[in-house]
């Protein structure tokens, strides 16, 4: 890898959000490309706190520092990856469901989704089922559900519905996560898949897509 690569891919692994922006300009100077830059140093380096998250060397709090530095990077990188026209892996409409309003970990998972190289729609938290069938009517192929209490998980479970009876189900794939929120609860309301945090929901993402 170029060097300047492998310092933007030590910056985001440090969550350094300044470092992070210098870097992906720097390698922009040096006339390497944004998909590479994106794939090579921003990619890989997301993919390894995924992993050292979920090794336990991680925790939170440095997966959302990381998560904020790849962000900075992105701000610097996406007027060049528009026009290299890079087509996101797919974009993913991401809420926290009906009656919800908890959104920490939602916006974590957006940050690792996005990593993973997807556009996020971000619908934000307490949003109603209709908001997710028009989500996917704009083109949205993966969905993503997200609830912290118990009272309001049924609520994953009506919107999986809502998306069913509108004639969507199959143009769409269904992730759900939060905390109360179980693999075993995922099949029974018929998700296609549980992810138990945000590295893993972004493993999910891409393996959707495979
Ligand atoms: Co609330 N709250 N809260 N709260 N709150 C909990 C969830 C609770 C467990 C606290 C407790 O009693 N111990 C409890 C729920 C109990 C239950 O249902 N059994 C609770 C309650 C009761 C409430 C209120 C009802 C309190 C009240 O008003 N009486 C109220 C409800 C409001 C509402 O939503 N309608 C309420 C309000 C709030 C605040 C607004 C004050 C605040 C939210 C601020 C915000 O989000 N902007 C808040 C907070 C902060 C919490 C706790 C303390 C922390 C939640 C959090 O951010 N965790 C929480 C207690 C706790 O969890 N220890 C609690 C960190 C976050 C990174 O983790 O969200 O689990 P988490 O996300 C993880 C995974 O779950 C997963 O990935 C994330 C990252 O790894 N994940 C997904 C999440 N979504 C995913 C989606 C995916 C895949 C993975 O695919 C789509």
């Amino acid at each position: 890898m170029e060097p300047i690569l492998e310092e933007l891919y030590e910056a985001i692994l440090e969550g350094n959000a300044g470092l992070t922006a210098e870097k992906v300009q720097e390698a922009l100077d040096e006339g390497i490309t944004a998909t590479v830059i994106l794939n090579d140093g921003m990619i890989s380096a997301m993919t390894e706190v995924g992993r050292l998250f979920e090794e336990g060397d991680y925790f939170v709090p440095e997966m959302l520092i990381a998560a904020r530095a790849m962000q900075s990077g992105l701000s610097v990188l996406r007027p060049y990856l528009v026009a290299e026209d890079i087509q996101p892996a797919g974009v993913v409409a991401l809420g926290t469901v009906k009656g919800d309003l908890h959104d920490i970990g939602k916006n974590l998972v957006a940050m690792m989704v996005e990593g993973a190289g997807f556009e996020i729609n971000d619908l934000g938290t307490d949003v109603a089922p209709e908001a997710f069938v028009a989500a996917i009517r704009e083109g949205a192929t993966v969905v993503g559900l997200s609830a912290l209490l118990t009272t309001t998980m049924p609520m994953i479970e009506k919107t999986i519905q809502a998306i069913d009876a509108a004639g969507l189900r199959d143009q769409a794939k269904i992730m759900v996560g939060g905390a109360p929120v179980t693999a075993e609860f995922a099949v029974q309301i018929g998700a296609d898949g549980y992810a138990p945090d945000a590295s893993q929901a972004a493993r999910l993402a891409k393996s959707f897509i495979a």
